[in-house]
């Protein structure tokens, strides 16, 4: 497939679920699954920001998708935290505790020898040498293939970044990438570590670039695939009218840690928010709301009730939208 140039992750989504059904080269079977493959599938995001399909037949799961970005960002490992947002994680554990392959922080952002993790590596390469060809974080370590059976090989093998012009683009490099299921989720984690890196540099966020060598849909996915392509249409689909939110520059890192200090707590239950409490918690609004789906998400595992109307109100729309579609079963209306 020859590199494609969308505007926003939605539109490149449908196209890659349109090509990898209707013309695929190859019906592959590998370790229980079988699916359809197209090899060397690109594309390109002219704003990364943009990184959420709003599909109603395929509506994302916001809670898991932040949770992702704070436990890469963490350098975690464990289940516990990941498992929660996803137990279907859990079958991809060796020892039922920890991930290996997928938990892709763990490389990122462990300190080396040096003291420096690969990301801090990377942003002060770029911040000397700005032209740079060697921004580059790895994730696929040969050691992977070392171990028999192993149940969890990093899909990415590396993400490099280009600070050209003063805007900060990423490429991301990938063996295999399920179309339906792991594409969006690590579409909207690599691009949110982007934005991060831009504001870590003092720059402007560039373009987004996505290279996978297998791309494929499991069979089961199929009829799902075709409900997308169903809603989408032949004439194609304009996506709801509201954009997802630019992350602000300022303190990033200052309401990534504070962000996962309260993760931590709605995750186990030990604590619960109101929209008033997570106002006070300082945080910028753009991080509130993360937190917002947080709570809506620790209402619906830990409790039978339905998500709380003032919680659902204090959501953007593009949020609201997204968890309305996600948990339907879990709204006030529904439940009442
Ligand atoms: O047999 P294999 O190791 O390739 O199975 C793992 C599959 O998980 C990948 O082929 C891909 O379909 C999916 N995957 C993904 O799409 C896995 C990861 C975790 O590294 C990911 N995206 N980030």
């Amino acid at each position: 497939m020859t590199p494609d140039r969308a505007e926003t992750f939605h539109e490149a989504y449908i196209e890659v679920l349109r090509q990898v059904t209707t013309s695929p080269e190859y019906r592959i079977s590998t370790r229980g699954n079988t699916s359809l493959e197209l090899l060397d599938v690109s594309f390109r995001i002219a704003d990364p920001t943009q990184r959420v399909p709003y599909l109603t037949s395929r509506p994302i799961n916001l809670a898991y998708n932040w949770a992702e970005v704070l436990w890469y960002w963490s350098g975690r490992a464990d289940l516990d935290m990941i498992g929660y947002y996803a137990p279907m994680m859990r079958a991809g554990s060796h020892d039922g505790s920890t991930l290996t392959g997928t938990a892709y922080g763990r490389s990122l952002f462990t300190p080396g020898p040096d003291g420096r993790t690969q990301w801090q590596r990377v942003l002060d390469l770029l911040g000397k040498d700005n032209d740079t060809k060697r921004a580059v974080l790895s994730i696929f370590s040969p050691a992977e293939l070392a171990v028999d059976d192993n149940p969890d090989v990093s899909c990415t093998i590396a993400a490099q970044f280009f600070l050209r012009e003063d805007r900060l683009h990423l490429t991301c490099y990938m063996r295999g990438n399920d179309a339906f299921m792991g594409l969006p989720s690590d579409v909207f984690s690599f691009t949110v570590l982007q934005e991060l890196a831009a504001h870590q540099l003092g720059v402007q966020v560039g373009h987004y670039s996505h290279h996978v060598g297998s791309m494929h849909v499991n069979l089961p996915n199929r009829p799902k695939v075709r409900k997308i392509l169903a809603e989408v249409g032949a004439d194609g689909y304009q996506p709801p009218a509201f954009r997802f939110a630019a992350m602000p520059a300022d303190a990033c890192l200052t309401w990534l840690r504070l962000l996962a200090q309260e993760e931590a707590g709605l995750r186990t239950n030990a604590h619960q928010h109101t929209v008033a409490s997570i106002a006070a918690t300082g945080l910028a609004p753009y991080w509130q709301q993360v937190l917002l789906v947080w709570e809506a998400y620790r209402q619906i595992s830990h409790t039978d009730q339905p998500v709380s109307t003032e919680i659902l109100q204090a959501l953007v729309p593009s949020y609201r939208w997204l968890v309305e579609r996600r948990w339907p079963n879990r709204m006030p209306q529904v439940a009442a």
